[in-house]
């Protein structure tokens, strides 16, 4: 019997789905008492620490806890669920309690590399630990965030992972451990490990252990634009630069839930689903889109993100559903991250003209409650050449590595906005760095010339945003053979790469793809 404390914020369901999964019985914590009672406790945590320590405090969960904590019974904090252990956290500007637990505090990343750390990195080996056994040392796991523990007793630490720097990626006293990373979210390897917990009744290291592992991969990402048929099914489509429709008809490739089954086994890093016509179809009202990821996040266990509507919304009745409403439905259902396209050039827009942040866009609701990690910027650019650069005046004109039709020298690069149908006075570069401004935590830098083409990854492009940001970028659209993958990665320092058409007409495995990274030196997770 597994007791899993959800605070509300944090995405239980993908947790939930493992254990069960692992032949494990579930019970929520509803009331203190529920963790008092609780055999083994699972506490899985995402989003802001601030926010969740005011929950847990509301909810007269702390001493419940502290109790539960001393009494040395299997405890396992998942990212957020594992720094609330410790005293207190720079992400934290409010003097709620935490569990102190473990003395020590919780540090923002302070490094060059892209912050939030974002994807399967390794793990070196501090102690023998149960937990750990059976997990291959050159294993990758999951990680999403932008804050690491500093612990102030070294015995404590179970694994360190290298990110610029060695940090403290888990710790374990006694019973009670944590892993930063995700293990419900790092596929088998991270099964395993939640087999270990659930199955094992003494969890106590057993003495200290120097095991060298991995560094951060490089991601290979499958997406899957998801739309309704002119039949009303859920199809996942594609199209060339943003036109899916073949002789008056959308394309079908397949079914969402078993598109995504596929990939994941394929070894996908993570799975995008984009629900094409969010824009004029009110997610909320789109129950199968909601359907796709419960059912996928019960056999999928890389990370899920949703995008697609994403926007505040009042229906007929006058009800008014904010962003926030929306994401966390999305969040509820299995996504780990959500996604926002159209919204956030409005946001961008309105923050570039005024210069303030109001707290109420979308971008700044979602990364307050879930953190910025779960807020991905997907931008839909057009590329626009100028014949000379007073052409383009207060645009991050770039110059082309190519000349243009007519020989042109620069170009910039449009925003457009409900899938490529309008443009906007707005520069990506413009744009990305905004909502970095605002809070977002990772780009999806798609590029309609490219999109469907075969022709390769926009590279002029992904440099221009890549240098702009210091979050990580996701390039996309254009990818049409294993050296296209190879050529993102060695020209730009985008952290990972998305394909969907070569994917989904079965051109190119997404093992061909890894096979060939690995080949040419770019880490990659097998
Ligand atoms: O604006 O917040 O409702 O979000 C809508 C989302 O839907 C946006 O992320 C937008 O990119 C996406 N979208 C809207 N219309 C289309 C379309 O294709 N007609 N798809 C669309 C965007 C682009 C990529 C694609 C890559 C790789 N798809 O996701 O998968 O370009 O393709 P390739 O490898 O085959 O070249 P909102």
């Amino acid at each position: 019997m597994i007791t899993l404390l959800d605070y509300g914020a944090g995405n239980v369901r993908s947790v939930m789905n493992a254990v069960e999964k692992l032949g494990g019985t579930l019970k929520l914590v509803t009331r203190p008492e529920d963790i008092l009672g609780a055999e083994k406790l699972i506490f899985p945590g995402v989003g802001n620490y601030g926010n969740m320590i005011q929950i847990l405090n509301r909810k007269n969960y702390i001493d419940p806890l502290r109790q539960y904590l001393e009494s040395d019974r299997p405890f396992f904090g998942i990212c957020l669920g594992m720094q609330a252990l410790f005293d207190d956290s720079e992400e934290d500007n409010s003097n709620h309690e935490s569990l102190g637990f473990f003395k020590g505090r919780v540090a923002r990343f302070k490094t060059d590399l892209a912050v939030p750390h974002i994807g399967w990195n390794g793990i070196n080996i501090k102690q023998k630990s149960p937990l750990l056994e059976g997990v291959d040392p050159d294993a990758r796991f999951y990680f999403v965030h932008s804050y690491h523990l500093v612990p102030e007793d070294p015995s404590v630490i179970l694994t360190t992972t290298t990110y610029d720097y060695e940090f403290v990626s888990s710790v374990q006293k006694g019973n009670v451990m944590g892993t930063q990373f995700h293990p419900e979210k790092s596929g088998k390897v991270g099964m395993k490990l939640l087999e270990n917990f659930i199955s094992k009744d003494d969890l106590h290291s057993t003495g200290p252990a120097d095991i060298q592992g991995k560094h951060l991969a490089k991601r290979v990402i499958a997406c899957l634009d998801v739309r309704s048929n002119d039949d009303g099914d859920l199809v996942v489509t594609k199209g060339d630069q943003y036109d899916v429709r073949d002789k008056g008809n959308v394309r079908n490739l397949g079914q969402p839930v078993d598109l995504a089954k596929r990939y994941y086994e394929e070894g996908a890093d993570e799975i995008t689903f984009l629900n094409i016509t969010g824009f004029r179809d009110f997610p909320l009202k789109d129950m199968p889109m909601l359907k796709v990821l419960e059912e996928t996040s019960k056999n999928v266990f890389v990370p899920l993100t949703i995008g697609g509507g994403i926007r505040d919304y009042t229906d007929s009745n006058g009800r008014v559903y904010s962003a926030l409403d929306v994401a966390s439905q999305y969040f509820r259902s299995g996504a780990d991250k959500i996604s926002i396209g159209s919204d956030a050039v409005d946001v961008a827009q309105a923050y570039l003209a005024t210069g303030e942040k109001t707290g109420e866009s979308a971008i700044e609701q979602i990364a307050r409650v879930y953190g910025n990690q779960a807020v991905v910027i997907s931008i839909d650019p057009k590329r626009v050449w100028v014949d000379s650069p007073e052409d383009a005046k207060g645009l991050h004109l770039i110059q082309s590595s190519e000349p243009g039709p007519e020989n042109q020298s620069h170009c910039w690069y449009q925003c457009t906005v409900q899938g490529g149908r309008q443009t906007r006075d707005l520069d990506a570069v413009a744009l990305a760095m905004a909502c970095e401004a605002l809070g977002a935590g990772e780009i999806l830098l798609n590029c309609i010339d490219r999109d469907g083409t075969n022709a390769g990854f926009d590279l002029d492009l992904i440099n221009a945003v890549r240098n702009a940001v210091s979050i990580p970028v996701i390039a996309s659209s254009g990818a049409g053979c294993e050296d296209h993958f190879s050529q993102v990665f060695e020209k730009t320092n985008a952290e990972a790469a998305l394909a969907a058409g070569i994917f989904h007409r079965k051109e190119i495995p997404i093992q061909a793809v890894k096979t060939h990274l690995a080949q040419r030196g770019i880490g990659v997770r097998q």
